[in-house]
């Protein structure tokens, strides 16, 4: 990869397209048009380079014949395209060229864009990296999901606690997004089944129509590209006239809304029956447009249907997409005439599921009767696929009863329920996790059954990012550095990171790495200062927690820490304290009232430690509010230190850990998901590993866990906890967080916080004596950065090609 000089013909180019842009397409006047004006039409202008690319990848794809992957994902947490479209043209001097040229701030013009928010976390920016790393591959990969017209809420803090507003990031339009009015499928919902000899026609549905909305991911040095292919909902009956001339407004739209409701909003709350209705809906809706759209696609070119698994593979992001197997069963049944053992064999091979979390009460489960009258046809196949299946369990292990009721994808335990999970691991040819430890863990906890059954079928995937965005898009002072170094390849093979282990003894380079990362602590008190009002130092640690709010996650440990720490420095203000700020930021699903309490708590604390004089510059905390990928690539670069805490066996894996220790940061963390594997490839001691290990959390537990004794046998914690009780951070309210106290020592602190407050404690004491040695925290970062190659998106997505989805890349 070559980062090109200035281009002068592209420069003359790039301003003639965005001004014609800028009058032809959106009808505005050059010297009229606002900075959100030339954001839009730069933007038509970059995506006018990915079209030729995309023109281009179609047509190899076709002469070569190429099988496609589809990853079915009802989350994409994509964040901006625009810096990441010109970093992927190699085109980012020419058009900030192009723009000065034209009288325009071109640095400004980025924070303009919303964030394309369609997901909650995790696994909806898995699945982005994961488009990246496809694309930059040459793998023939299509994202299919939902094209939500609210994403994930606007988080804003007042008095302290959350506050939900929507998120419309289509109030400006979407510059990058292809509508497809050609592209129009309908999608049946309800009715009933009529059976004429063995032949089932499912009638007297109420339809709703998939539009397809196509994003185009460009790959990077490569010309290949991949589409996103979004899927909105539009009614299929045409406005009531009749009704509209009565004039009954009301009943005349009530349809067309009740159809569009389906793609509204992510996730939404499931709180009440009907949400989780609505939420069941837009499970089946992307599933059935998708699978009609990738049928059309095969059936142009091909008609053996015993060979669509030569030419398709469909992984299934979580459990959400499932209904896609039913679906398929009935395409190939219904619609095409095959026999159920057929189809059955067809469907196995094609479809591969990934298992993101072992939490209990994540994994999906819909009740029959819920099933019965949105999906009858489905319902009937489900159970279809259950006789054939408990009947080969029969065959190969007898009559074992609780064998077959703890198989069964049917729960039969109060209301019958259709177990998701099941029915993806009995239908998939595949099964992975996300780390080694997740894996390994799945296969004893959740699927323990099934690794007996079909022992074949799991294997690891551990989990990547892609560096384009997390280091050279995030952090382009790191990056500057590091191709003065290396030179700029690391991009598309992260490995290369490893030779940085050559420069860890160079004073120059140790020198220049603190600068950049200083560089970036500054970046983000300037944009703290300027949103928040707070003043932070920029030569204390930073200290960084984000990430979704949830109990298994900790944050809450991470404040029991804080207030040892503030209570340490009133105790002992003259000590050698070395300077923290403890930045967090996250959002708390919003039915989810004890998260929403813990952030209550942290904005609290940060209240009374920020305006305690006697603490001064020894530690500040702040919660960043309203978290996004775009935070993410500001907050991420700036740590010092990456909280990692969760309880062992709870994180199936974490990315941000990965994101964070790319961009030098150290790991405090649990032996957690990919915390494990991370370990092993920066060294132990370039890491701070502390608390109970999976076992340990087992036998704790087994033994009969007494979080009380701890607190009675520290007076140190009891302090912390009581403050906590007694409202020394809620004087107006003082038992507002009773209840939070009340997780911890009346309801058996599930997540062993206790536990591993010790531990923890001790360790952010080892964290400070690092700290105040410069040159050994930064032989430290630069391992971490130099051993984080084998967390690149492009090896996992290499795995799961190689070893899953057996589809080869393109040649172009
Ligand atoms: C959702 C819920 C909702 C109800 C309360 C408990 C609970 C626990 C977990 C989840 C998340 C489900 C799926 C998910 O986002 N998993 C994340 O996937 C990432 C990508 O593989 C992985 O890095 C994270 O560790 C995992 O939490």
């Amino acid at each position: 990869m070559k980062l090109t000089d200035l281009n002068q013909d592209n420069v003359f180019n790039l301003k003639r397209s965005i001004t014609d842009k800028l009058i032809y397409i959106m009808g505005k006047d050059p010297g009229a048009a606002q900075p959100k004006d030339w954001l839009h039409a730069t933007a038509l202008a970059v995506r006018d380079r990915l079209v030729e690319r995309s023109l281009k990848t179609a047509q190899a794809q076709n002469a070569q014949d190429v099988k496609h992957v589809y990853y079915l994902s009802i989350e994409f947490l994509i964040g901006r395209a625009f810096t990441n479209a010109m970093l992927a043209l190699d085109i980012q001097r020419d058009v900030q060229q192009a723009l000065a040229e034209l009288g325009v701030d071109a640095e400004s013009l980025p924070d303009l864009e919303h964030d394309a928010a369609l997901g909650n976390g995790g696994l909806g920016r898995l699945a982005a990296c994961f488009l990246d790393s496809m694309a930059t591959l040459g793998i023939s990969g299509f994202g299919y999901g939902i094209r939500y017209d609210y994403g994930m809420f606007k988080q804003q803090i007042v008095d302290g606690q959350q506050v939900e507003g929507p998120d419309y990031w289509l109030a400006d339009g979407n510059p990058w997004e292809f509508p497809r009015p050609d592209v129009q499928y309908r999608v049946r919902f309800g009715g009933r089944v009529e059976q004429t000899g063995e032949t089932m026609t499912w009638t007297d549905t109420q339809d709703v129509l998939a539009m397809a909305y196509d994003i185009i991911i460009p790959g990077h040095a490569t010309q290949a590209t991949n589409t996103l292919r979004l899927w909105s909902a539009k009614a299929a009956s045409e406005l009531d006239l009749s009704a509209f001339n009565r004039g009954d407004y009301q009943a005349a739209a009530a349809e067309k809304n009740l159809a569009e409701n389906v793609t509204r909003v992510l996730y939404p709350d499931d709180s009440t029956p009907a949400g989780r209705e609505l939420r069941l809906r837009q499970e089946y809706f992307f599933c059935a447009a998708s699978l009609q759209d990738l049928m059309g696609r095969f059936l142009a070119q091909y008609s053996d249907l015993d060979r669509l698994p030569e030419h398709v593979a469909i992984h299934l992001n979580d459990t959400h997409p499932v209904l896609a197997i039913p679906e398929l069963m009935r395409i190939l049944i219904d619609e095409h005439g095959l026999a159920f053992p057929r189809a059955w064999a067809i469907t196995q091979k094609v479809f591969s599921y990934t298992n993101h979390t072992l939490m209990q009460e994540a994994l999906e489960t819909w009740p029959v009767d819920m099933l019965g009258y949105v999906l009858p046809r489905h319902l009937q196949i489900i159970f279809d696929i259950n006789a054939a299946f408990i009947d080969a369990i029969r065959a190969e292990f007898g009559a074992d009863f609780d064998l077959m009721r703890n198989v069964s994808l049917i729960d039969e335990e109060g209301d019958r329920r259709v177990r998701m999970a099941y029915l993806a691991v009995v239908a998939s040819h595949k099964v992975n996790g996300v780390s080694a430890l997740h894996s390994e863990l799945m296969q004893k906890s959740i699927f323990a059954d099934f690794a007996k059954v079909f022992p074949e079928r799991f294997n690891n995937k551990t989990n990547g990012i892609t560096p384009r965005r997390w280091l050279s898009q995030a952090n382009p002072a790191l990056s500057k550095l590091i191709d003065d170094r290396i030179g700029p390849d690391w991009r598309c093979d992260l490995e290369k990171l490893s030779s940085l282990k050559e420069a860890v003894g160079e004073p120059a380079f140790a020198e220049k790495f603190r600068a950049a990362k200083l560089l970036n602590k500054e970046r983000l008190a300037k944009w703290v200062e300027t949103h928040m009002g707070i003043t932070l130092n920029p030569h204390s640690l930073f200290d960084v927690h984000v990430k979704r709010i949830h109990e298994y996650k900790r944050q809450l440990l991470n404040v029991l820490h804080v207030i040892t720490r503030y209570n340490r420095i009133l105790a002992n203000p003259d000590a050698n304290w070395v300077p923290r700020t403890v930045v967090f930021a996250g959002k708390a699903a919003s039915a989810y009232h004890m998260a929403k309490q813990i952030i209550n708590l942290i904005n609290d604390v940060a209240t009374t430690i920020n305006a305690d004089p006697r603490v001064g510059d020894k530690l500040k905390v702040v919660f960043i509010p309203n978290y996004s990928v775009s935070l993410a690539e500001l907050i991420i670069p700036a740590a010092d230190l990456s909280e990692q805490i969760s309880t062992a066996g709870t994180e199936a894996s974490g990315t941000g850990n990965m994101k964070l220790a790319l961009n030098g940061a150290l790991t405090i963390g649990t032996l957690d998901g990919a915390n494990v594997e991370m370990r092993e490839s920066v060294g132990a001691d370039n890491i701070f590993i502390f608390g109970n290990t999976t076992e340990e959390v087992a036998a704790l537990r087994a033994r009969g866990y007494q979080p009380r004794e701890i607190y009675e046998q520290s007076a140190e914690l009891q302090g912390v906890l009581d403050m906590l009780r007694d409202g020394a951070f809620s004087p107006s309210e003082p038992g507002r967080f009773q209840a939070i106290y009340d997780v911890l020592l009346e309801w058996g602190d599930h997540y062993l916080l206790l536990a591993d407050y010790a531990g923890y404690i001790d360790m952010q004491d080892q964290v400070d004596t690092v700290y105040r040695q410069p040159d050994e925290w930064t032989r430290k970062a630069i391992l971490n950065v130099a051993g984080m190659g084998v967390f690149s998106s492009d090896r996992t997505i290499a795995e799961y090609a190689g070893e899953i989805w057996h589809a080869e890349p393109l040649a172009l």
